[in-house]
């Protein structure tokens, strides 16, 4: 009856992959915004970060959830608990896996981190460009026995094949609810955590040196002055003076760099004139120092 497709829909859909499967660039796809941070080094995003797609009838509210993976030290312990619990609270999982790779020990894991939970899944298999479609049936077989999944979807995230079928299949599965944000809003994080993602994500792709994890940025201070422009202080945090020299580089040439990049995107996030003022500190071992995790952005 006609009520019942007049229906709004909305709800929140949690993204889990390993590393690397695509999941940052299925939801800057979706959402068509620059907002999950990309990178070629594993586990860049490492806080919820909400996409929101806003459509006449629905409203789907994505979380790009750090990888849950298996803990290297304390940081991974804390990522962990943050994805799991979300796992709980979300209307749908995506589980995201790699068409060219099939099931293995990381994707094992995971499914082991869903059998005490009762939201529904989907299982998406992204990167079908990479491979011959004969392989592809073979690799959702190998799922297919592991866990029952609502719906198994393959997509391209990277050239956005079948990707509508999948934004449609995720529509079935939203409760009745109410439109949570403004229609042009993609995101409900303060601009100071985008910002602070977007150097975050310069600094990374532009050394090679560093791993993952041992650089932090700090916004120490973030507002608009005269004529609209807007003051970023930001602080660079890493572990070793080593990495402090690569951050800061020749004759500042990789510092300078970095800011140029993150102010451009900076500037098109916010729409205004951005004064962008780095710094590099050295703090050593931050990543098991628990109680500084929340200074650096870290929630529960
Ligand atoms: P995440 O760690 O899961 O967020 O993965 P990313 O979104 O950062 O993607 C990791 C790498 O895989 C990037 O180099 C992407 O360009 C690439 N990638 C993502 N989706 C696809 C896809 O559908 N096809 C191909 N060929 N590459 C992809
Ligand atoms: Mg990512
Ligand atoms: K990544």
């Amino acid at each position: 009856n006609n009520t019942s497709n007049n229906e709004h829909k909305s709800g929140f859909i949690s993204i889990i992959g390993r590393p690397n499967v695509g999941k940052s660039t299925f939801l800057n796809r979706v959402i068509g915004q620059k907002i999950a941070i990309m990178s070629d080094k594993p586990q860049t995003t490492r806080n919820k970060v909400q996409g929101v797609l806003t459509t006449d009838d629905s409203q789907l509210i994505f979380i790009d959830t750090p990888g849950i993976h298996k803990p290297k030290h304390r940081l991974g312990d804390f990522m962990m608990k943050v994805a799991q619990n979300t796992l709980k609270e979300v209307d749908l999982i995506l589980f995201m896996v790699n068409a060219e790779e099939g099931f293995g020990k990381g994707e094992e894991f995971i499914l082991e981190k869903f059998e005490n939970i009762k939201t529904p899944i989907f299982l998406v298999v992204n990167k079908i460009d990479t491979i011959h479609p004969d392989k592809l049936f073979s690799v959702i077989d190998s799922y297919k026995e592991k866990y029952p999944f609502k719906e198994i979807i393959p997509i391209s995230a990277l050239e956005g094949n079948n990707v509508e079928t999948l934004l449609t299949q995720i529509k079935k599965y939203m409760p009745e609810g109410p439109q949570f944000y403004p229609a042009d809003q993609v995101t409900d994080h303060p601009e100071r955590f985008i910002v602070s993602e977007l150097i975050r994500e310069k600094a990374l792709h532009l050394t090679r040196e560093e791993i993952p994890h041992s650089l932090a940025v700090v916004i120490e201070k973030m507002e608009k002055k005269q004529n609209d422009v807007v003051h970023v202080m930001a602080t660079i945090v890493v572990e070793r003076d080593s990495q402090k020299g690569i951050i800061i580089g020749k004759q500042g040439g990789m510092l300078k760099e970095v800011g140029k990049r993150a102010r451009t995107d900076i500037e098109n996030l916010l729409g205004n004139k951005v004064f962008l003022e780095l710094w590099v500190k050295v703090q050593k071992d931050w990543r098991n120092k628990m109680t500084q995790l929340r200074d650096f952005g870290f929630r529960e």
